[in-house]
């Protein structure tokens, strides 16, 4: 019988989703009291942005690998950084940020395939046919790169203006392809790794005004009409000129009220001590109290490496000391009690488990899709196996949303991205298969917890 799986192109030869995802199971298991883990007790990733050239800063190095489970590097995935002469992609420094993430078991967010600004030179110049072809194969080319290594990808960055009038903001791809270069891009971008969650992103979206309507308008059409869209991504840069907005969950809620989850992406707030906290407190609390809320991303390991330096907007000061924001976050998100603390999934004993459950999705003369269902029983869980034992004829040609072992005919499934679950919550990995003359459904076996 041959069983081919299709494995993730530059993972593969380092086996390095495996691994990301063993020890993303160890470092979730620890005592919430990090960032990182009172989030996963939550169900939640809290993230942090990355730049390369900080990662030999060795207090950095420990805050990040401490606190933090998602990864957003803040510049290494541009365009100018990726293709800065057509067709001559370049991944050194997102690789270094890829590679230091999975190594700590931490995933990592992609930013940004599609924006007007950091675009190298040769693209504003390009007229509308050749425009679109260098969009696609950008696109194509940096996720192709990244295939299944990626948990959410921003597709396309700020396409909105800020102001009233809820208008595209000019930009080459806006200027020369018209509305349309967005939907092409999400269309492209899902048939470059089937796995990713595809976000739009933007900033001044964050409560009910023109510009958050003018994107919740688009999402409402893009899912009435099929393209693939999965998350919207809300920056969330706030000061005294752009303070929370008091509507922030509402806004949250609405957009997740049109199927798609929601990430709070960039997240700093300039200020200090317990007003700064106060303000920190209200984002974690929004983002657990909207169900589809994954997580929360602040834009910056510490306030001297900020874009907005001068307003300290981040969690840890100059020096990596925890500042009252870092508490009020913690604390918001059940963790800093350690052991003992109610969802704390490193608890010995506590009741980690799932249940899994088979479906056939599609299906053809020679082949089907199948996925399981995997739900976190009452307990939040960290990690999860899955085993499916597949009738001796079929064999699997890919598996998506989970990192599949073989033993003969049966396949074991741990998680890719997907293994922290809040209690209750739902996860699914899918498979293709070919019959080989059998129609016969594979079996589902127990699914454990931890
Ligand atoms: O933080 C990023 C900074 O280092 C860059 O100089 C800047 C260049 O445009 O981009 C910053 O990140 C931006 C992000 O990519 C998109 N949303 C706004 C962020 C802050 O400007």
């Amino acid at each position: 019988m041959s069983m081919i799986v299709r494995r993730l192109s530059r993972a593969a030869t380092a086996g390095l989703v495996a691994a990301a995802a063993l020890t993303a199971a160890a470092h979730s298991a620890e005592a919430a009291d990090t960032l990182g883990s009172a989030a996963v007790g939550q169900g939640r990733y809290f993230g942090t942005a990355v730049a390369a050239s900080h990662l030999g800063e060795s207090d950095y190095a420990a805050t990040l690998d401490r606190e933090f489970s998602s990864v957003t590097p803040e510049n290494e995935m541009k365009w100018d950084a990726t293709e800065p002469s057509r067709g001559s992609f370049t991944f050194t420094s997102a690789d270094r940020i890829v590679d230091h993430a999975q190594s700590q078991g931490m995933d990592v967010r992609g930013h940004t395939l599609v924006w007007h600004s950091q675009l190298p030179s040769w693209v504003s110049p390009l007229g509308a046919q050749d425009l679109r072809t260098a969009m696609n194969a950008h696109i194509n080319g940096l996720m192709g790169h990244y295939k299944g290594e990626i948990h959410s990808w921003d597709v396309v960055n700020e396409a909105f203006q800020d102001g009233g009038s809820g208008a595209r903001r000019s930009s080459p791809f806006q200027d020369k392809l018209g509305d349309g270069f967005i939907e092409e891009a999400f269309r492209t971008a899902r048939a470059a790794d089937p796995a990713a969650k595809l976000c739009y992103n933007d900033y001044n979206t964050d409560g009910v005004n023109a510009k958050s309507n003018a994107v919740y308008d688009m999402v409402k059409d893009f899912k009435s009409r099929g393209v693939p869209i999965d998350c919207v991504g809300f920056q969330s840069h706030f000061n005294s000129n752009s303070p929370v907005p008091s509507d922030y969950r509402h806004n949250l809620q609405r957009f997740a009220d049109l199927g798609v989850d929601v990430q709070i992406t960039e997240l700093d707030i300039e200020g200090s001590g317990s007003a700064q906290a106060a303000d920190y407190t209200k984002m974690v609390e929004a983002c657990l109290a909207v169900s589809r809320c994954t997580g929360m991303t602040v834009w910056g390991v510490t306030d001297k490496y900020s874009w907005r330096s001068g307003g300290t907007p981040l969690l840890f000061d100059g020096d990596y000391n925890e500042k009252p924001a870092y508490g009020a976050v913690l604390s918001a998100l059940g963790g800093s009690g350690g052991p003992g603390d109610p969802g704390d999934p490193g608890d010995p004993g506590d009741g980690a488990s799932c249940t899994a459950t088979y479906t056939r999705t599609a299906d053809w003369s020679s082949g089907y899709n199948g996925q399981v269902t995997i739900t976190a029983g009452a307990e939040p869980i960290s990690s999860w196996t899955a085993t499916v034992t597949l009738p001796a004829q079929q064999s699997v040609s890919s598996l998506w949303n989970g990192t599949p072992t073989w033993s003969g005919n049966v396949m074991t499934v741990r998680p890719s991205w997907n293994g922290t679950l809040a209690a209750g919550a739902s996860t699914s990995f899918g498979f293709t298969a070919a019959k080989n003359g059998s129609d016969a459904a594979p079996t589902v076996g127990t699914c454990t917890a931890s």
